[in-house]
C-alpha cells in the first residue's frame, strides 16, 4: 500500500443512505479504491449532532456499514471503520479547535441552515464544530483526496485552511487534501421538489429513493417523481425536474447526458421514467440484498469493523502524535 495517494471519506449514520449519496459518493468511492489507499468512515461522531436515540443510532450505524459492503467497497483494499474507535480523530479535533475561527465556523452554511431550524441560540456546540470534527478526520491521515458531493465544497474548503493555517503556524505537519467532485452525480435533487438536495433529512420520502428500498417503492417514487412544463427530453436550467432525472440516468450507466437526450429524442416522460426505474432497480436490488444479507451476519460485520479501526489506529496515531509534539504538547 506503500507510496498511493491517500485517500478518506465518510457518511454519517443519521437515516437511510439515499441515491444522492450513492452518486456523490460510494460509487466513487468504489471506483477509486484500486490504486488509492483509502480510508472509508462511519462518522458516528458526526451523527450524534442530530441524533438523540441510542437505539436507532446503533442500527443506522451498522445498516451504513453494510451498505459500505454490499456497493462494492473491499476491506482487502480499503480500511473500513467507526469513527468513534478511533480516539485520535477527537483528540486532533481540539487540537484544530484551538486554530478555527468562530468567525469562519460561524460563515458554514450548513451549520446556518441546521442551526436555524430549531433557532440559533438552541444549537448544539457540536453542530457548530462539526467542520472541524470533520477536517480532523481527512487531516489525521494526511489524505491527498476527499471524493464528496457538491454540498461538502465550503467544508472542504475549511479543512484545507485549517491544514494551511497549522502548517503555517506549526511547520509543515499535514497534507492540504484536494475534494473529488466528480460532475455527474454531484448534486443530485429531490424527486419531488428538483431545486432541494435530494436528502435523508427531509420530511417526505417520495423525494429520496433509499438505497435499501424495495423495486416496487423505486418504482412507484420515479413515476410520481415531478415533471417540468412541456415534453421534451432534454436538459436545462429551466427544467430542473427532467434535468435531475437525466442526471440520474447518466450516473447510473455511465453515459453522457446528450447521449440520453439523443435515444429519448421524440419520446414521452412515460417512456423516460419507465425506463430509468429499471435502471435504478437493477443497480440497487443487489446492492439491497447484499446488505439486507450482511445485516443478517452482525458478527462478520463488526469484526469487519473492529480491524478497520486497528488499521486506521495505527496510521493516526504517529500523525496525531506529530502535531501534538510540534505544539508543544
Ligand atoms: P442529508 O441527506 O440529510 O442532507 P448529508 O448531506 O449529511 O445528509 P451524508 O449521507 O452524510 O448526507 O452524505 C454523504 C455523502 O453523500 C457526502 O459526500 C455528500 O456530499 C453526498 N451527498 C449527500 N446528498 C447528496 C446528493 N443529493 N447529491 C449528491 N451527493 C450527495
Ligand atoms: N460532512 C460529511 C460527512 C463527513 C466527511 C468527513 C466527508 C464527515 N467527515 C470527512 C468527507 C471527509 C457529509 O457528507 N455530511
Amino acid at each position: 500500500m506503500q507510496n498511493k495517494q491517500r485517500v478518506f471519506s465518510g457518511i454519517q449514520p443519521s437515516g437511510t443512505s439515499h441515491l444522492g449519496s450513492y452518486l456523490g459518493a460510494l460509487k466513487n468511492w468504489v471506483a477509486i479504491q484500486e490504486g488509492h489507499e483509502n480510508y472509508f468512515c462511519v462518522v458516528d461522531l458526526h451523527a450524534l449532532t442530530e441524533s438523540r436515540d441510542p437505539k436507532v443510532l446503533r442500527n443506522n450505524i451498522r445498516e451504513l456499514a453494510a451498505i459500505f459492503l454490499a456497493v462494492g467497497l473491499d476491506p482487502e483494499k480499503s480500511v473500513i471503520f467507526r469513527q468513534s474507535h478511533v480516539p485520535e480523530h477527537t483528540e486532533l479535533c481540539w487540537l484544530l479547535n484551538c486554530i478555527a475561527r468562530v468567525g469562519e465556523l460561524s460563515r458554514m452554511t450548513q451549520f446556518k441552515d441546521k442551526a436555524q431550524k430549531g433557532g440559533a441560540e438552541a444549537a448544539s456546540v457540536g453542530l457548530f464544530d462539526y467542520p472541524v470534527l470533520q477536517a480532523a478526520d481527512i487531516l489525521l491521515y494526511n489524505a491527498h483526496l476527499v471524493p464528496v458531493g457538491e454540498d461538502q465544497r465550503q467544508h472542504l474548503e475549511l479543512s484545507r485552511t485549517l491544514a494551511r493555517r497549522f502548517n503555517h503556524t506549526f511547520g509543515e505537519t499535514f497534507v492540504v487534501p484536494e475534494p473529488l467532485i466528480l460532475e455527474t452525480g454531484a448534486r443530485v435533487m429531490a424527486l419531488d421538489e428538483p431545486t432541494a438536495k435530494m436528502s435523508k433529512s427531509r420530511p417526505t420520502p417520495g423525494g429520496y429513493i433509499a438505497l435499501l428500498d424495495e423495486p416496487d417503492a423505486i418504482r412507484r417514487k420515479i413515476r410520481r417523481a415531478v415533471t417540468d412544463s412541456g415534453t421534451d427530453i432534454t436538459a436545462s436550467p429551466d427544467k430542473p425536474a427532467i434535468t435531475n432525472l437525466l442526471g440520474i440516468y447518466a450516473a447510473l450507466t455511465d453515459r453522457t447526458i446528450s447521449e440520453l437526450e439523443e435515444e429519448y429524442r421524440g419520446k414521452g416522460y412515460g417512456e423516460f421514467k419507465k425506463d430509468l426505474a429499471e435502471v435504478v432497480v437493477e443497480k440497487l436490488s443487489p446492492i439491497r440484498d447484499r446488505a439486507l444479507e450482511l445485516l443478517d451476519n452482525p458478527r462478520e460485520l463488526d469484526a469487519i469493523l473492529e480491524d478497520g479501526a486497528t488499521r486506521a489506529r495505527e496510521v493516526a496515531r504517529p500523525i496525531l502524535q506529530s502535531a501534538q509534539a510540534k505544539m508543544g504538547l
